[in-house]
């Protein structure tokens, strides 16, 4: 009679140590494919509306593309960088993407308002 109990109870503890065993094998799994990363790509959008370019500065790495998006009612340029940047007339919903591969600041303007001014620092 005891010595079924302490075979009972030997079965018991084993199959507890079973089962914490499997449960830190799906731990392990689980934390294997979560540790799964894809690169991130490096992106920058500049709105621009109300005659602005929101944000006016902005701060990338070297590799970057910055992309300008017309959410205004008329017409803009992005035109600066020495020549470089240089979209064009962007119509109203119109995008404008440019990679910075250089580090370096670049100022630009809009050629049809002036006063339209940005600054994209690549570090
Ligand atoms: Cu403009």
């Amino acid at each position: 009679m005891r010595k079924t109990f302490i075979l009972i109870a030997g079965i018991a503890i084993l199959a507890a140590f079973a089962l914490v065993i499997s449960a830190c094998g799906d731990d392990k799994t689980t934390t294997t494919s979560g540790a799964t990363t894809s690169p991130a790509e490096k992106s920058q959008v500049i709105d621009i509306s109300a005659n602005k370019f929101d944000p006016a500065e902005v701060t990338v790495d070297v590799g970057t593309t910055v992309t300008w998006s017309n959410n205004d009612s008329v017409t803009h340029t992005v035109t600066g960088g020495s020549g470089a940047i240089n979209s064009g007339d962007l119509q109203s919903g119109q995008n404008f993407g440019y990679t910075f591969n250089e580090a370096g600041t670049f100022d630009y303007a809009c050629t049809i308002h002036p006063d339209m001014k940005g600054t994209v620092i690549v570090k």
